[in-house]
């Protein structure tokens, strides 16, 4: 059976997934000009031919009912939307732009973008913004996923840069883990972790600090099981027993860190017993795992969002990069600081500075001679970018809602979803002047609100380039003809960048074209891309940064040489102290509440929401509750239950269990309001955010829980 499918397809074609930031070369079976058929490419150095089931299904998202076809607009968010041509599109938008511009200012503007697009089209959006509209408001999603993480390595180790490569997983005895369930959100990184495991399971150690029990837990040696939002206490304890028992590396700390003594003074008051207080996890437990990391020859902590969506995400970032730095456990074979990158391109959009604060090869808005290098490079006068960072994801919401910016442009994210506390999100939404929405579907949770619809091409519509968790850059070709008159992202934001008067800027006829450009403004970065262009990338392979003419198949791991990027070459480490949530649970909200995913869905669900086999496997959203709150407060597994917060409320079935901690409730966010206005997990979380990476803390919020009891029939 497998074989005639097989033989039916003409050609496979590599590819890349364009999920999650494992970044999984794919092949691409064609038939008759369209995507069929998906298989892992075993010649990519990331996946070795690996994948998980949402690659496996690709297929049934490209050519939906649901597809955007041609540029709509319309006069007010309630009325019809009318079809127009893209020159019409450019005309029109460009018109508002200016009279916006001219009226407020450039910071009256700004753009909402994404890990899911391209490298190029990327920095074609933040050239557009940063240098020839002069505003730095251009941010994406990344604020939501990856934002601590940039700035844990920059005030750690000095730029950002994950130095880890998956080839360490291979000769790594302890795997720490922590507010990751690489299990069900980075799988085949975890199938990789598991045959490490599986081959040497006598040496090699997992640890796991989640507060659920996941798949991720489960396999591993030693689950810890935390109370949300108190890593940080953890952390410190986990130091403080490697300091006790002489674990650290001395010459390492005296030769290549700065900070040591304020340090081991902050972790003396961090005892196990102090944190298991805090933590809610035993102190042997913690002694354990302590042990575990200081007694292995090398070890990788990897880490997502339940320690980046915190209001203390850079600090407990910062506490991950201390335990590596103590124990030097760094720059070398099997051990190192491994933050898994969310979506498929974040790491591309750091790169090009795709952030509020950031310009392109990890510059940064606020340095003068970042901003005189990238100017003079773009062709631009002095002075032309703006030396304050823009208003990053959230605050463009808040600033739409005063008024103060007045028009928002939102690229390949679906905010009325993902973004916490939806009414807040929605209100901006709905106050503001201009909403341009750029999807790849229509309708969304977020096209609900725009003025102006564009059809964007999407993955296998387009070329481009993708650089994964590993610092891995691969080459996406074009495999079929976009739907009607979808564009690429870059060539919407080319063309309509031409119709305000910036044609010299943005000359593009092609992907590579952009990517050649970029690629002059990496030289001499950390992120130095010099040796790569898509010749190279076709005809060698992916490559991992730095690749350079010198080091031309790239680089595997940083800091061998244990040289950091600071003033003096050495290492920061960072005394932080714990904080817990910035929402205590009291007598009235009396639970914890986190958010998450589930192993089939994909975010906000606009492309494995259409899958059948995905939306059966996980219809509907699921309340995980721990078995004595359920008593406590007469719920029964698979109850409907009433989950309210400060700010909303939620209406789903519920899962009693033991696999999350008392106190504790966890729900998926990739339910929409437009699946059941009850259903929206960020109908209930908050805004809080950390103040210097400005990421939400998507993983606290205090509910209540009640069960639903009959419901009335005078309303059926
Ligand atoms: N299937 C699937 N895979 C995905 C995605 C998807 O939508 N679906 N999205 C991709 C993206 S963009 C991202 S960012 C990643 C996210 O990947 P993960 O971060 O692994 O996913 P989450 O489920 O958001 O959160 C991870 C875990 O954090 C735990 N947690 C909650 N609060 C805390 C805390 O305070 N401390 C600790 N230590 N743990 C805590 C939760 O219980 C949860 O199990 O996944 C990527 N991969
Ligand atoms: N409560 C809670 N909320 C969360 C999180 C959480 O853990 N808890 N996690 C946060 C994290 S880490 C993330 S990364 C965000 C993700 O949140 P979003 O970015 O909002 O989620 P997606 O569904 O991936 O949105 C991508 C959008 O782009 C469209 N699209 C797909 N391909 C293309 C293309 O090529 N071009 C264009 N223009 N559009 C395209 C899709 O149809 C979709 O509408 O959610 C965040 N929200
Ligand atoms: S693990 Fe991630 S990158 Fe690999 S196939 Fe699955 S979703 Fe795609
Ligand atoms: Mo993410």
């Amino acid at each position: 059976m497998e074989i005639t499918e097989q033989s039916a397809i003409d050609r496979w074609v590599k590819t890349y997934c364009p999920y999650c930031g494992v970044g999984c070369g794919l092949l691409a079976g064609m038939k008759n000009g369209a995507v069929a058929k998906i298989k892992g490419d075993p010649k990519h150095p990331s996946s070795r031919g690996d994948l998980c089931l949402k690659a496996v299904y690709l297929p049934e998202t490209l050519r939906t009912d649901d597809r955007l076809l041609y540029p709509q607009i319309r006069s007010c968010q309630e009325g019809p939307f009318k079809r127009a041509t893209w020159e019409q599109t450019f005309k029109y938008l460009a018109n508002r732009f200016r009279q916006i511009i001219d009226e407020h200012g450039p910071e009256a503007v700004a753009f909402y973008g994404s890990g899911q697009l391209t490298t190029e089209e990327y920095y074609v959006g933040n050239k557009l913004a940063k240098g020839f509209l002069g505003t730095n408001n251009f941010d994406t999603n990344s604020r939501l996923c990856m934002a601590s993480a940039v700035a844990g390595y920059k005030t750690s180790l000095g730029s950002d840069g994950p130095p880890v490569a998956y080839d360490d997983i291979d000769s790594a005895d302890c795997f720490f883990l922590i507010g990751s369930n690489t299990a069900d959100c980075h799988p085949v990184t975890f199938k990789r972790i598991k045959q490490r495991k599986l081959s040497h399971p006598d040496k090699v150690m997992i640890v796991a600090v989640d507060p659920r029990r996941t798949e991720t837990a489960d396999f591993a040696d030693l689950h810890l099981p935390i109370r949300p939002g108190t890593d940080i206490a953890l952390l410190n304890a986990m130091l403080h027993v490697l300091i006790e028992q002489d674990l650290l590396d001395a010459n390492f700390i005296a030769q290549h860190t700065n900070g040591f003594a304020e340090l081991k003074e902050t972790v003396k008051k961090y005892s196990p017993k102090v944190a298991e207080q805090i933590c809610g996890v035993p102190e042997c437990l913690i002694v354990e795992a302590a042990l575990i990391f200081g007694k292995a020859k090398s070890a990788i902590s990897l880490w997502s969002m339940g320690v980046n969506q915190s209001a203390v995400g850079v600090h407990k970032n910062n506490a991950i990069h201390n335990l590596h730095l103590a124990t030097g456990k760094i720059g070398k074979r099997g051990s190192g600081p491994f933050s898994l990158t969310g979506q498929p391109n974040a790491m591309g959009g750091r790169e090009v500075g795709g952030m509020a604060h950031l310009l392109p090869g990890y510059r940064s808005v606020e340095n003068a001679l970042h901003r005189d290098e990238v100017e003079g490079f773009w062709g631009l006068p002095f002075g032309s970018i703006s030396p304050r960072p823009g208003l990053a994801a959230l605050e463009q919401f808040e600033a739409l809602a005063t008024g103060k910016l007045k028009a928002i442009w939102i690229l390949c994210t679906n905010p009325a979803v993902s973004a916490p506390d939806i009414d807040v999100i929605e209100k901006a939404l709905r106050q503001a002047e201009l909403v341009i929405v750029q999807d790849a579907y229509h309708p969304t949770a977020t096209t609900k609100f725009a003025h102006v619809i564009l059809p964007a091409a999407q993955w296998s519509e387009k070329e481009g380039v993708m650089t994964n968790s590993e610092r891995r850059i691969t080459y996406m070709p074009k495999l079929t003809e976009p739907p009607g008159e979808a564009l690429p992202d870059w060539q919407i934001l080319a063309r309509f960048a031409r119709e305000m008067g910036f044609a010299d800027g943005f000359p593009y006829e092609s992907s590579e074209e952009i990517f050649t450009e970029f690629v002059a403004l990496t030289e001499n970065t950390l992120c130095d891309y010099s040796g790569a262009s898509y010749t190279r990338l076709k005809n060698y392979g992916p490559l991992q940064w730095p690749v350079t003419n010198s080091h031309p198949d790239g680089t595997v791991r940083l800091y061998q040489e244990q040289r950091f990027p600071t003033a003096d070459g050495k290492a920061n480490l960072i005394a932080v102290e714990h904080a817990g949530p910035v929402e205590k649970t009291d007598d009235e909200y009396p639970l914890l509440l986190t958010t998450g995913r589930v192993k089939v869905h994909w975010h906000t669900m606009t492309r494995t929401g259409k899958v059948e086999v995905l939306r059966k496997t996980s219809p509907e959203p699921i309340l995980d509750i721990h078995r004595a709150d359920a008593r406590r407060y007469g719920i029964h597994d698979a109850d409907f239950v009433e989950v309210v917060s400060r700010r909303g409320k939620v209406m789903v079935q519920c899962r009693v269990t033991e696999e999350i901690p008392r106190g504790v409730c966890f729900l998926p966010f990739h339910w929409g309001r437009e699946h059941g206005f009850f259903k929206a997990a960020n109908n209930l979380t908050i805004s809080a955010r950390d103040p210097v990476s400005r990421q939400p803390e998507l993983k606290a919020c205090a509910v209540r829980v009640r069960q639903v009891l009959d419901f009335p029939l005078e309303d059926n």
